[in-house]
């Protein structure tokens, strides 16, 4: 496969959160929103509550009369955010690009750390552990060649679900008959003009593209193409509010005591972390160290860096930090590189002058690699690209700790 996209959707987001912080709630029919004596409508419901036919964006009016004896709430933003941020960041971890789409959702591109389909079932699977075990949370994960498809894939077996589409030709089988709304970029009003020119499914669609293109221009051309399983676009982090950081973290099986180790450990990180950055063509201006204490008690600490081109920059900085933090016992350890932009600030600033050039940079990552290399006795060279995958970060972290000097 060209490239293999996830998208990742939560199920029924606002209301799962308040059903997992209220028992009470769980099995009930739990509509988000306004109540029904306001003006408003529908954010969310359960799927109880779907059953009725209650759906989001529905006016509230209308929701009450289809579900009189349902559970009516208002939205708590503030915690759907901070559910969202610890979201975005396990879904980041698995992912050299992740467009955020909403609270809730997101495109990966995990062509590389996947491989292959079997690759990319693994990560779903992790991703979908994580989010239940550290969120308490359930969610939908597609893998498809193409962004329209992984989303088609995680509709497919919603709630809880996974789905699969390897190929154009599986996703055109598996949507033909379909009405012409499974295309999402077709809304209503699309459909509507469709629905009266006797196009009614995916299959009119492709037998009748000039009519399409005809009633819908532009995007009627699109719709053609997408009805066909045609869509080469990437995952774009474009959402600068969510592009704004890169991290890489790890959680020990037991803690960690030995600082020197930490030490280490901050070199494999600050790789991964400028590899990332390099890929997407992210800068970064500010890093941050975060450690969580054996008790869970976290603390990070920040300074500007004015390159994180280079892994020795990345590292030096975070092990600066480290230096400066409470010795306690530590299960997490993470460094990320923060206030991302897209290009470089084309400015000369004073430091620059004094910034080592790349072969300098260069050679000093091989030293620290090989000072790995003697005290873990670990072989880098040549299998620095595997690093940067997370499971063998992870493996190698492990490694390193059972065999600290
Ligand atoms: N949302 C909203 N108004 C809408 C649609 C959604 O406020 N018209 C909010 C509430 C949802 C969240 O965004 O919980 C995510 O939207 P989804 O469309 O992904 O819907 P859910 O996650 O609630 O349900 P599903 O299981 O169908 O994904
Ligand atoms: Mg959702």
């Amino acid at each position: 496969m060209k490239q293999i996209i996830m998208h990742v959707d939560m199920d029924a987001f606002y209301a799962s959160v308040e059903m997992r912080d209220n028992p009470s709630l769980r099995g009930k029919p739990l509509i988000i929103g306004s109540m029904p004596h306001e003006r408003g409508v529908v954010a969310t419901c359960s799927y109880e509550a779907r059953k009725f036919g209650v759906r989001s964006g529905m006016n509230i009016k209308e929701a009450y009369r289809l579900c009189p004896r349902g559970i009516y709430m208002h939205p708590h933003f503030d915690k759907y955010k901070a559910i969202s941020r610890h979201l975005h960041e396990i879904w980041n971890t698995y992912a050299s690009a992740s467009q955020a789409i909403a609270l809730d959702e997101a495109y990966l591109d995990v062509t590389e750390q996947a491989k292959t389909l079997e690759g990319a079932r693994q990560i779903a699977h992790v991703i979908k552990r994580r989010t239940m075990e550290e969120l308490g949370l359930t969610c939908s994960v597609g893998v498809a060649y193409s962004k329209t498809a992984a989303k088609t894939a995680s509709e497919e077996k919603k709630p809880n679900g996974y789905f699969e589409i390897p190929e154009a030709e599986d996703f055109v089988n598996l949507i033909i008959d379909r009405d012409v709304r499974v295309l999402y970029t077709v809304g209503a009003k699309s459909a509507e003009k469709l629905h009266a020119a006797g196009i009614h499914t995916v299959r009119d669609i492709r037998e009748n593209p000039e009519e399409v293109v005809r009633l819908l221009g532009k995007q009627g051309r699109w719709i053609v193409q997408i009805a066909n399983g045609i869509d080469d676009r990437k995952v774009v982090p474009y959402r600068p509010e969510e592009a704004k950081s890169i991290g890489r973290e790890v959680t020990f099986q037991k803690d960690v005591s030995n600082y020197e180790l930490l030490n280490d450990i901050l070199v494999l990180l600050a790789l991964c972390i400028v590899n990332r950055a390099k890929r997407v063509g992210l800068h970064g201006k500010g890093i941050t160290l975060k450690l969580t204490y054996a008790d869970m008690k976290s603390i990070s600490r920040s300074r500007p860096v004015f390159s994180t081109d280079s892994a020795v920059t990345v590292y030096r900085e975070a092990a600066a930090l480290l230096e400066n933090v409470d010795k306690r016992p530590v299960r997490l350890i993470g460094i990320s590189v923060h206030n991302l932009s897209q290009e470089r600030d084309a400015q000369l600033s004073f430091e620059n002058f004094f910034e080592e050039t790349p072969d300098v940079r260069e050679k000093e990552i091989t030293s620290l690699l090989n000072g790995l290399s003697r005290r873990y006795r670990l072989d880098f060279a040549g299998n620095l690209d595997k690093i940067y995958r997370v499971e063998t970060l992870h493996r190698t972290v492990e490694y390193m700790r059972t065999h600290s000097p």
